[in-house]
């Protein structure tokens, strides 16, 4: 913490500017050492304000570029300490001639993500804020950007405070029962029920948004399933946009299966195609049948197609039952031909999920199947802040769930209240990692070295 930092800040390669930062107690004095302005001098300079001047190699006495500089003293910066910002032109050689003068002068290079550790371990953010910065930097939609913005400004981090005040509050009332049994200073056990209850409600929430989060980073497997010949590779190839799996109007056609990521409104799915889920009528079909029985249950949602033309049979119902506890959406393909399907009958089966008719050939309804896929499996738009895209945060959340639902169990049970607080009291531990107050060193090193070097 005692060093002085630089890094280049922009990304590598050739651009109009490129940007040296440094960050650290020396950061000016060591500036002074390379930069030598046009007009003001050192003296005149003024916080967050840029001045013009050049690069100077002292050693060779030569000039290495024209820039600007701005300087930012402590506490007013990113990391809280003095910083320097210089804005070359971005040309990778360049840039990296600054950072080796900096670091001639008395800087050292700075580790991936070291500016954002420093204004972490400086107070300037919380762990969650920290975390949101990279996943503002490496967004894959606005949608994504908007939710990471919104957790770099504090919302999520707001939230855990919220739940954290409450949390303890209720084990003060708790234990206040114990102490003061008399004086009702404590609180009687069907409202403190109640209000674990509530708390539980808005921690699940934010468990449960995770599948939205992920399918926002890394995107969510759907299988699509089906019998042979009712349009499976059909309905890949729609989705797609292009014909990347064969199509034939004989059953068993696909037998590896094909895995192509599309994005819909921000949030990627991994749709794969296979095997249709039949008797097998040659030896290599069976190995993909298998291989497709055990994507499905692996995936995170389904594409169940179903061939209307034809009317039903118990082996479709039977697979439709078989893959029940998934998230699923019924595809009833082929609407241009005449229709034979019992739609009802069908869904009967599965009456939670969402029933669409499309024609996988002639592109009908397809586009109106990717939105019933996003609301399905990501959750739409009803979310914003809010949405949890770190496994750790997850996880975190996951514990804190649990040693509340221990506690609401023991007062169910009707076990005095100390138990219930000290059920309630595990929780606070894995709140304070959510945040980074608790330091783990290593979950530091790990998210931190997520960061591209300079931020
Ligand atoms: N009329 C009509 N025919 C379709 C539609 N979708 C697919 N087909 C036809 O149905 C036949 C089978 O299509 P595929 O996409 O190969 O079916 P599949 O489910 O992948 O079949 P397997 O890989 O053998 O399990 C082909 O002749 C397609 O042209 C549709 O929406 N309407
Ligand atoms: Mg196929």
């Amino acid at each position: 913490m005692n060093d002085t930092i630089i890094a280049i800040s922009t990304p590598p390669g050739y651009g109009g500017l490129g940007i040296v930062r440094l960050s650290g107690r020396k950061s000016l004095s060591i500036s002074k050492r390379i930069f030598r302005p046009r007009r003001k001098c050192w003296r005149d300079i003024s916080a967050r304000t840029s001045i013009l001047g050049d690069i100077f190699d002292s050693e060779k006495k030569e000039f290495i570029d024209e820039a600007f500089l701005a300087y930012f003293p402590a506490p007013r910066s990113y990391t809280r300490e003095n910083v320097v910002e210089i804005s070359c032109h971005g040309s990778p050689v360049i840039l990296e001639e600054v950072v080796r003068l900096g670091i001639r002068a008395g800087a050292r290079p700075a580790h991936p993500g070291e500016f954002t550790l420093r204004a972490y371990l400086g107070g300037r953010m919380d762990i969650i804020q920290a975390e949101a910065v990279n996943d503002l930097i490496t967004a894959a939609s606005l949608h994504q950007a908007k939710i990471s913005l919104g957790q770099l400004r504090g919302g999520l981090s707001r939230r855990i405070e919220l739940l954290r005040s409450q949390v303890v509050d209720l084990i003060s009332l708790l234990e206040a029962s114990i102490e003061f049994p008399e004086e009702g200073l404590g609180i009687p056990p069907g409202e403190a029920a109640s209000r674990l209850e509530k708390i539980l409600q808005a921690i699940n929430a934010l468990i449960a948004s995770y599948e939205t989060g992920r399918a926002m980073t890394e995107g969510l497997n759907l299988a699509i399933v089906g019998r042979a010949n009712v349009g499976k590779s059909t309905l890949f190839n729609a989705l797609l946009d292009h014909e990347r799996a064969i199509v034939s109007p004989y059953p068993g056609t696909t037998r590896d299966y094909l895995r192509e990521r599309i994005k819909i409104k921000g949030s990627f799915f991994h749709l794969i195609d296979m095997a249709g889920l039949e008797r097998p009528s040659h030896p290599v079909e069976k190995d993909g049948i298998r291989r497709s029985r055990e994507l499905a249950s692996r995936a995170d949602g389904i594409l169940f197609v179903l061939d209307a033309s034809r009317n039903e049979s118990q082996a479709d119902l039977g697979l439709i039952e078989k893959f029940k506890k998934k998230r699923m959406i019924l595809v009833f393909n082929k609407a241009d031909l005449p229709g034979r399907i019992d739609r009802s009958k069908c869904r009967a089966v599965i009456p939670t999920s969402r029933s669409i008719g499309v024609s996988a050939l002639k592109g009908t309804n397809i586009a109106r199947l990717k939105n019933a896929i996003w609301e399905t499996f990501s959750a739409g738009e009803s979310i914003h802040e809010d949405v949890i895209l770190h496994m750790r945060q997850k996880t975190l959340f996951e514990q804190v769930s649990f040693a509340l639902e221990d506690g609401l169990k023991r007062l169910r049970e009707g076990h005095p209240e100390e138990i219930c607080a000290e059920e309630v009291r595990r929780a606070l531990p894995f709140i304070g990692q959510l945040t980074g107050e608790i330091r783990v060193d290593e979950v530091m090193t790990n998210i931190f070295s997520r960061f591209c070097v300079g931020k």
